[in-house]
């Protein structure tokens, strides 16, 4: 008798801990969770093998599929040799800075042998985004796709595509990558130039000893393809074009956009596309083609992969290859950027800010730092640096959000310039005390609930103007005006478009001119903003908006998760 009730109690007790186990299960159940390993993996590309580093041991990285407004835990494993973040890029993360990744902004890194949980919140991005590595130049191998799929029971605002495929653009070093930016940072000159660009992780038949290995895209005649481009590129704008095919540009950035039919397109490192393609030529083989755009370009390389119509017909010995604009083609680059519309549609409305609170005027700059002895390796001796308004960003020992949440002081300092020093941004020759900025850790603070306008005014300095693709974390804005020289803000806002502006998290600033952006502040954290040039970014050309709490708890950061990685 005893026995049993003994038994019975085990029992009760048993069943009791399984109903816990089980209704945890249920709760944790809605947030689908998945493993991630970084590691040291060896690659062979033009004809030489070399360890890179990876997730889960692919290049380019594993494609996240999500459904709109999903949320997915990321457990990374640093197995690998070297410090690592991960960037959900064009995720606005709500209330979440603490998954959001920036080193030494949101988070301090994963070192080697380390954990750490992401939660990826998605709200409204739709289509398709990209992660990568926000941690010294380990974004050249590590990063991958975000496929934001519609929401289970609607569809996309344009015919069902019979299937997808992703044309993921990323560079190729023969070298070692962290080696490479690590020295020219110690000596202060230019790093060395990626050796190719790839196609979902193929140079193309263009450059010595890839034949075999290009990538292949099998279409059927008469249907139509949706194509995820993504620009995980270090250093190039590119110019991308199949030969013989128009296609339709529906969505860019994690937003679709009116539809835009064209032979080419301009996409900057950071930002992504969706892409009609429809298999309308006669069945042959024909190149897609990628190369840089730019007044100075870096590595001028072309990658292609091939489009393969199923069929019976005769292979051409070279597929037809599509004539791409100049490097320097700056009206191309105008002309395709200038197309780009919102939606703005009853299903798909926008919501851009019709007046501001606070402008920010942000001028974008390459400098140079004077070294001892002229001794460095930038012009006459110097350091390269950039900048932006004057500043140098110099990386904080600890992240600024745990600095910022925990009242730490001395981390980084809230005087981040609203305004620049005036002078002829844009003329060609800028005056002598523009050319060293200061070395800072500063940010600017915003109220909650603010309507802000970002003018980012490109410069001349050190006879460098290009075109800069400017990211900011944590938001997507209305690019509400571009144009070429310098900003007039009592011309230029008479010309905004507050009618259909694109919604965008990356915009490519116009070589020696401005482009002004429009957000509205609801986010709060603490959101980076950088040129999405890694070179650029590595030089300084970054700083960082803390966004304040709103009045209640639903308009507030959330709290610390209970893992943070130690500094
Ligand atoms: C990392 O996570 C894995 C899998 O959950 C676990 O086995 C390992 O002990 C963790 N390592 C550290 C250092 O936390
Ligand atoms: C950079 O290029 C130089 C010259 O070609 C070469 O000697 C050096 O090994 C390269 N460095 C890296 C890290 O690739
Ligand atoms: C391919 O190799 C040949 C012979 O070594 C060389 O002349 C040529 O420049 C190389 N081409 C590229 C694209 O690297
Ligand atoms: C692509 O569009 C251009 C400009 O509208 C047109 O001239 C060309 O014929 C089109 N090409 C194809 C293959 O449809
Ligand atoms: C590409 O750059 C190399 C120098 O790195 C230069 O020799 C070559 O002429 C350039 N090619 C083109 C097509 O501009
Ligand atoms: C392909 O076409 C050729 C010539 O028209 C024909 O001889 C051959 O049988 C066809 N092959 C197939 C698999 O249909
Ligand atoms: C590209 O540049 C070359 C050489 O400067 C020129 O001949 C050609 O017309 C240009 N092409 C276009 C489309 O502008
Ligand atoms: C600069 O040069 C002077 C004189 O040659 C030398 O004494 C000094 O050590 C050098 N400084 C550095 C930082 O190289
Ligand atoms: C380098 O020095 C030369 C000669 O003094 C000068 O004309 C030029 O402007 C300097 N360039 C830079 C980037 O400092
Ligand atoms: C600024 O420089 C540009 C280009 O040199 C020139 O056309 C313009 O007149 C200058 N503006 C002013 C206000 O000096
Ligand atoms: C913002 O709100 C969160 C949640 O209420 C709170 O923990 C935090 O201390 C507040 N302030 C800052 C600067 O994060
Ligand atoms: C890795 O990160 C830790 C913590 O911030 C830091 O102390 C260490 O110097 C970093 N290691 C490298 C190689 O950057
Ligand atoms: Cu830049």
């Amino acid at each position: 008798m005893i026995e049993l009730k003994k038994c019975f109690k085990i029992e009760f007790l048993g069943f009791l801990l399984l109903l816990n186990m089980f209704l945890l299960c249920m709760a944790r159940s809605n947030i689908p969770s998945i493993d991630w390993v970084l590691k040291e993996t060896s690659y062979t590309r033009l004809c030489s093998t070399k360890n890179i580093l990876t997730v889960n041991g692919l290049f380019p990285g594993p494609a996240l599929h999500v459904h709109k407004g999903d949320r997915l835990t990321v457990n990374v494993q640093n197995q690998g040799n070297y410090n690592v973040t991960i960037h959900w890029h064009g995720v606005k993360q709500p209330r979440n800075p603490w998954s959001d990744g920036p080193v030494y902004v949101t988070q301090c890194p994963i070192k080697p042998g380390a954990n750490f949980s992401y939660e990826i919140m998605f709200s409204t991005e739709e289509g398709t985004l990209w992660w990568h590595a926000h941690s010294d130049w380990s974004p050249a191998t590590v990063h991958g796709p975000i496929i934001i799929h519609p929401k289970i029971g609607t569809n996309y605002p344009f015919p069902k595509p019979y299937a997808e495929f992703p044309i993921v653009l990323s560079s190729w070093y023969k070298g070692d990558v962290m080696e490479n930016i690590q020295t020219a940072l110690a000596n202060g000159g230019e790093p060395n130039k990626s050796d190719a660009l790839t196609i979902n992780g193929q140079p193309g038949d263009l450059y010595n000893c890839s034949k075999p290995e290009t990538s292949n895209i099998m279409v059927d005649h008469g249907k139509t393809y949706l194509l995820r481009v993504i620009n995980s590129i270090m250093n190039e704008e590119m110019f991308l074009m199949i030969a013989q095919h128009n296609f339709t540009v529906v969505g860019m950035d994690g937003a679709y956009i009116k539809p835009i039919k064209t032979s080419y397109v301009m996409i900057t490192p950071g930002q992504t596309m969706d892409v009609l393609l429809t298999a309308n030529q006669s069945p042959s083989h024909y190149y897609i083609a990628g190369r840089a755009f730019g007044e100075t370009v870096y590595d001028n390389t072309t990658t292609t992969a091939i489009i393969k119509y199923s069929g019976n017909y005769t292979v051409p010995s070279t597929p037809s290859f599509p004539n791409l604009p100049n490097y320097s083609d700056v009206d191309a680059v105008t002309s395709f950027t200038q197309r780009i519309r919102a939606l703005a549609s009853k299903e798909h409305p926008i919501d851009v800010p019709k007046s501001v609170h606070k402008r920010l005027v942000i001028t974008i700059s390459m400098n140079t730092i004077p070294c001892a002895n002229n001794s460095c390796d930038g012009p006459n001796g110097s350091r390269l640096a950039s900048s932006l308004n004057n500043v140098s960003f110099s990386e904080p020992k600890m992240d600024i959000l745990q600095a910022y949440y925990r009242k730490i002081r001395g981390i980084f300092t809230t005087d981040f310039p609203s305004e620049p020093n005036v002078f002829n941004f844009t003329a060609d020759e800028t005056p002598e005390n523009a050319l060293i900025p200061e070395r800072a850790t500063k940010v600017r603070v915003l109220e909650y609930n603010w309507n802000v306008e970002i003018v980012f005014q490109g410069t001349n300095v050190l006879n460098a103007a290009e075109n800069h693709p400017m990211h900011l974390h944590g938001y997507s804005f209305y690019v509400v005006g571009m144009g070429f020289g310098n900003f007039d803000k009592n011309t230029h806002p008479k010309g905004y478009n507050l009618v259909d502006p694109p919604e965008l998290n990356t915009m490519g600033i116009p070589t020696k001119g401005w482009a002004a952006i429009r957000f509205k502040a609801d986010n709060p954290g603490v959101w980076f903003m950088h040129c999405h040039l890694e070179r650029h970014a590595s030089w300084g050309m970054d700083t960082v908006l803390i966004v304040k709490n709103g009045t209640t708890q639903a308009t507030s950061i959330r709290s610390a998760p209970h893992h943070l990685n130690p500094c």
